[in-house]
């Protein structure tokens, strides 16, 4: 790997953190989702690793979300192979065997809110400049299917419409309050919750666990296995529109001009 994501493995507990490192935001390009499921694919195969806390080394921000350069200006084919990416990433992560927990310590827009959404377990910094949702609306994209149910799957029918029609961001009492993440702690707690709370969740009987977590997952995971072709085709077709190029171009230009 390249050091984008940075895997410590306790032997003893059963338990790795997966720490996210592709400065300065972690957004998901291409080459750090290829790593990120490496590490993740290696720790799934380890028997010796029951459970995973996912967090950021990089300072405020959990995830950036997708990696906006990764849908502009390039192929067809590399937008095809990129989408693969992010779907590989969105199967193998709500599908895990191991108890995943979302240690979000920054802000975690669209493809981070994914991310943390395919998690088991959700523990957010109680930081008021964080924030976390489906944002995709206001970049003027929609977000797929399989976002949408996830988020279904998380917060319900109603708060979903709501929250993906607006792209909402929240800050972290509002995604605590509509239960889009399940538990808020002061910054400097959040490794140390996460642990205690891994060690609850691995009390339980693996096998039992498992089962329990596909029968729940399962028909959500069918949905876009039975649909994975047409949904890379229609990624490619809707982002190579000129329109979308364009909006994805402003928005691009309007991060960087926030800074200055
Ligand atoms: N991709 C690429 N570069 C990014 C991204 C991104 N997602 N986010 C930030 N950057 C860049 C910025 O442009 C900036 O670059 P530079 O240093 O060259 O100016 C650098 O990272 C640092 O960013 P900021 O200065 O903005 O840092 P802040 O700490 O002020 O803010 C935030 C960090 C909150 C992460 C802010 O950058 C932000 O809001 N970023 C945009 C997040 C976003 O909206 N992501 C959505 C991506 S789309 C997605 O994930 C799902 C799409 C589904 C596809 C559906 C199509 C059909």
């Amino acid at each position: 790997g390249h050091g984008r994501v940075a895997v410590e493995l306790d032997s003893s507990a059963g338990v790795a953190v997966m720490k996210m490192e592709n400065l300065p935001v972690n957004s998901l390009s291409l080459d750090f989702l290829t790593e990120f499921l490496i590490s993740l694919e290696k720790l799934e195969n380890d028997r010796g690793c029951r459970g995973v806390i996912l967090t950021s080394g990089a300072p405020k921000i959990f995830s950036a979300g997708l990696d906006i350069m990764e849908m502009y200006g390039k192929s067809a084919e590399h937008y095809a192979e990129f989408w693969k990416a992010v779907q590989e990433m969105w199967l193998r992560l709500y599908q895990s065997n191991m108890v995943t927990i979302a240690a979000i310590n920054g802000s975690s827009p669209a493809g981070g809110c994914l991310m943390a959404m395919s998690c088991d377990y959700r523990i957010m910094a109680e930081n008021p400049k964080y924030s976390i949702g489906l944002n995709e609306t206001q970049l003027g994209i929609v977000a797929p299917f399989w976002f949408k149910d996830t988020l279904v799957n998380t917060i319900g029918n109603r708060a979903t419409e709501r929250s993906l029609e607006l792209g909402l961001l929240y800050s972290p009492p509002e995604a605590h309050k509509i239960g889009l993440v399940d538990q808020l702690v002061p910054e400097e707690k959040i490794q140390t919750t996460a642990a205690a709370v891994m060690s609850q969740w691995l009390a339980i009987p693996d096998h039992a666990r498992q089962i329990t977590k596909s029968m729940m997952r399962k028909p959500t995971v069918d949905r876009l296995l039975a649909h994975r072709e047409s949904d890379i085709q229609n990624f490619v077709s809707f982002i190579t529109k000129d329109s979308i190029q364009k909006s994805l171009q402003m928005y691009m230009e309007m991060l960087k001009q926030r800074r200055g």
